[in-house]
C-alpha cells in the first residue's frame, strides 16, 4: 500500500516536470495531411430547422407545446407567410469548401386535419406530397468571425430550446462545439409561402454541396402550416327585391370579386372550405297550420350554378352547401327566397351569417 502511494506521487512529479519542460525544449511534432483525389468527402448537415420572424420563432405554437415548427398561414388574399430554412453544415475539407445548401419543400400528405394525422387514405390535389419549390441558402454566418459565430450559436440554441431543430447524427452540444471552433457554418434562406400553400405537415429535404459538387446526405425535416378555413365576401347586403308570394325568387351572384350586387365568395385560407349559411326570418314570422307552427319564409343557396347544388333551409337553420370551394378559388353564390305569407306592400329586413368550415372530403 505504501509503495503504491509513493509510486503515484513520483509519477505526478515527473509529469509536472515534463509539462514545464516542453516550452523550452522545442519539441518536434509530426504532422499529417492527405490531399484527397476525386474531390474529398461530402459535407455533413448536422442540423436543420425552419422558423418564422416572430419572437417565438413559430407563431402556430408560440409556447412550444408541440415538437417541431408550427406556423400560421396569412389568411389574406394573395398574402405570404415568410419562413426561414436553416442548416448547420460541416465539411472535412473545411467550412470554406461548402458551396451550396438547398432546401426543397414538398406538399403535405393526406388531409392533415390534425397535427398527428399526416398519413391518411385520402390524397388529392395539393395534399399528395408532391414537390413544391426549392430555396437556395443565400445567407450564412462567417465561421471565423467572433460576432457571426456568437450569432450562429445563439440562433441554434434558441431554435433548439424552442424544439424546432432536426439533428442529424449530432447533438446540440456537438453542433455548438463545431460552430465555436470555426469548423461548421450556419446557412439560411427565406421562403415566402403563398396564402394557398396547403395546410398540414410540409417536408423539407436539405442537401449541401461542396466545391467539388459532392452532395451531402439529404436530411428531411418537417414544419406544420396550421390549417385555417377562411373566406372573403364581396357583398354585405343581399336584396331579394320585389317578390311574389308563394314563388321562389332567385338572386344570382357572379364569380367576379368586387361586384357587390352579385354575391361572390373567395377562399383565402389554406384548406378546402364548405360554406355554411344561416338566416333569421326577417320578421316574417310563423303561421299555425293545423295547430303546427310553420315558417312563412324559407330560403335557398348554392355555390356555382349546378341546379343539383341548391340547398333549401328554414330560418335559423344551419345549411351546409354540398360542394366545397377549393383552395385559392373564387365562386359564385346564388340565393333564393320563398315567402308563403306576408303583408303585401311591406318591406322586411334581416341578417344572414356565412361561415367557412374546413372541408376534407366526404
Ligand atoms: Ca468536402
Ligand atoms: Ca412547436
Ligand atoms: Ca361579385
Amino acid at each position: 500500500m505504501i509503495i503504491g502511494k509513493k509510486a503515484t506521487i513520483m509519477v505526478t512529479l515527473l509529469m509536472m516536470f515534463a509539462l514545464v519542460a516542453v516550452p523550452v525544449s522545442a519539441d518536434t511534432v509530426t504532422t499529417n495531411v492527405t490531399v484527397q483525389s476525386g474531390g474529398g468527402d461530402p459535407p455533413w448537415i448536422m442540423a436543420v430547422w425552419q422558423q418564422d420572424t416572430t419572437p417565438s420563432l413559430e407563431d402556430g405554437d408560440p409556447d412550444h407545446q408541440i415538437p417541431g415548427p408550427q406556423f400560421m398561414p396569412p389568411v389574406t388574399y394573395r398574402g405570404f407567410k415568410r419562413v426561414y430554412n436553416y442548416a448547420v453544415v460541416f465539411d472535412e475539407q473545411g467550412p470554406d469548401t461548402i458551396s451550396e445548401v438547398s432546401f426543397q419543400t414538398y406538399n403535405p400528405r393526406g388531409n392533415a386535419q390534425q397535427l398527428g394525422d399526416e398519413e391518411v387514405d385520402i390524397n388529392w390535389h395539393v395534399w399528395d406530397g408532391r414537390y413544391r419549390y426549392q430555396n437556395i441558402a443565400d445567407n450564412y454566418y462567417a465561421h471565423d468571425d467572433e460576432n457571426d459565430k456568437a450569432a450562429a450559436r445563439a440562433a441554434v440554441k434558441a431554435a433548439y430550446e424552442a424544439g424546432l431543430v432536426t439533428f442529424n447524427g449530432a447533438t446540440w452540444e456537438e453542433v455548438d462545439y463545431k460552430l465555436s471552433q470555426d469548423e461548421a457554418k450556419l446557412f439560411w434562406g427565406g421562403v415566402s409561402h403563398f396564402y394557398n400553400t396547403p395546410g398540414g405537415w410540409l417536408t423539407v429535404k436539405t442537401t449541401a454541396f461542396d466545391i467539388n459538387d459532392n452532395p451531402s446526405d439529404t436530411v428531411e425535416s418537417k414544419f406544420y402550416l396550421v390549417p385555417v378555413a377562411g373566406v372573403e365576401l364581396d357583398f354585405t347586403t343581399i336584396d331579394y327585391g320585389k317578390i311574389a308570394l308563394s314563388q321562389w325568387k332567385p338572386i344570382s351572384g357572379d364569380a367576379n370579386f368586387g361586384t357587390a350586387d352579385r354575391p361572390t365568395v373567395r377562399n383565402i385560407g389554406n384548406t378546402y372550405v364548405s360554406i355554411v349559411i344561416e338566416q333569421d326570418d326577417m320578421g316574417i314570422g310563423q303561421s299555425l297550420i293545423n295547430g303546427i307552427p310553420r315558417w312563412d319564409v324559407e330560403y335557398g343557396a348554392r355555390l356555382g350554378d349546378n341546379s343539383n347544388n341548391w340547398v333549401e333551409y328554414k330560418p335559423y337553420e344551419e345549411a351546409t352547401l354540398p360542394n366545397p370551394l377549393p383552395l385559392c378559388n373564387t365562386g359564385k353564390l346564388d340565393f333564393k327566397i320563398h315567402i308563403l305569407k306576408a303583408w303585401s306592400g311591406s318591406t322586411y329586413g334581416g341578417t344572414m351569417i356565412i361561415t367557412a368550415d374546413q372541408w376534407w372530403g366526404n
